[in-house]
């Protein structure tokens, strides 16, 4: 008898659904930190894998200014003095809660540095946006008992599930068409849509090479030791901006790269260099010194 009656509830469902009204209460429940973020794909709070599907956020009313900062890792102190020097540079009259909102970060927010818990906790708090990047990825990783012996992410210990949850939730890329933008830790492949990207390259690629059938493969290299293949062409260079313009971090060894089509953001803070933000649409940087260098760069 039940199965009977599953097809029919389920297609039920599926009308109900398609009605606006009744659609919009039957939507999954929206993300945490943003009543204007419009998903693509809904998240999904995963707790058991980091294989969750690709999520891909689009910005649909977005404010009419937006300040994008590269990779924090952890570097607290740097990133509340490049806050507020963005807030005194370009919006002193406006309330520090309105300003948060209009703050991006590229990803990388943990690890290397010494304060990952409270640059998560301040964005999370103040519902600043952010993508994932490899480290979020990997200290969410071991928060859900993967294994890594090395002792820079004991501070996953004391990781508050609310922050984990807000970690998890994040988005992949974010698209703000109003701004021609796209947000990505590591980068994208160029004639590669959006949807064909694995989380794991949004958020290791440096590098591209053509294959013999003429598309585009990405590296990623670990270390300055190892080798940047000599065919390879980092992925900025060749990108013709279909996804908009984007705004990426993740490669602290080539720094800035200003590219026609894109703009890369890790300017590598926690290896005592500087925090970099970038201001839509004028284009302008702004950035301050870290104090110190709490990392020896490695890649
Ligand atoms: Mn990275």
């Amino acid at each position: 008898m039940l199965t009977h009656i599953y097809p029919l509830m389920y297609r039920l469902l599926a009308f109900l659904s398609s009605l606006p009204l009744l659609s919009s209460l039957l939507a999954p429940p929206s993300p945490c930190y943003s009543p204007s973020l419009a998903w693509v794909s809904p998240p999904i709070h995963s707790t058991s894998s980091l294989a969750n599907p690709n999520f891909h956020a689009v910005f649909a009313s977005p404010p009419s200014e937006l300040y994008i900062i590269g990779d924090i890792h952890g570097c607290f102190h740097e990133f509340q003095l490049l806050l507020t020097k963005i807030h005194k540079a370009k919006c002193a009259d406006v309330p520090l809660k309105t300003f948060y909102q209009r703050v991006i970060i590229a990803g990388d927010l943990v690890n290397k540095g010494p304060f990952s818990l409270e640059v998560l906790d301040f964005c999370r708090s103040n519902s600043i946006l952010a993508v994932r990047g490899n480290h979020d990825d990997s200290a969410l990783a071991v928060f859900r008992g993967s294994k890594r012996t090395s002792p820079a992410y004991h501070w996953t210990s004391s990781l508050p599930p609310t922050t984990a949850r807000w970690l998890s939730s994040l988005p992949y890329t974010i698209s703000i068409p109003d701004h021609d933008l796209l947000i990505v830790h590591a980068g994208v492949i160029p004639d590669r849509k959006l949807a064909q990207h694995t989380p794991y390259e949004m958020t290791t690629m440096r590098e591209v090479f053509k294959r013999p059938d003429g598309t585009y493969e990405t590296i990623q290299h670990r270390s300055q030791q190892q080798q940047i293949p000599p065919d390879s062409t980092p992925w900025a260079k060749l990108y013709n901006g279909e996804h908009g313009f984007v705004c990426f971090g993740h490669d602290a060894r080539r720094g800035l790269q200003k590219e026609k089509h894109a703009i890369g953001l890790d300017t590598g803070c926690v290896y005592g260099e500087i925090l970099t933000a970038f201001v839509s649409p004028g284009k302008e940087l702004i950035a301050v010194q870290a104090n110190m260098a709490y990392s020896k760069k490695t890649g």
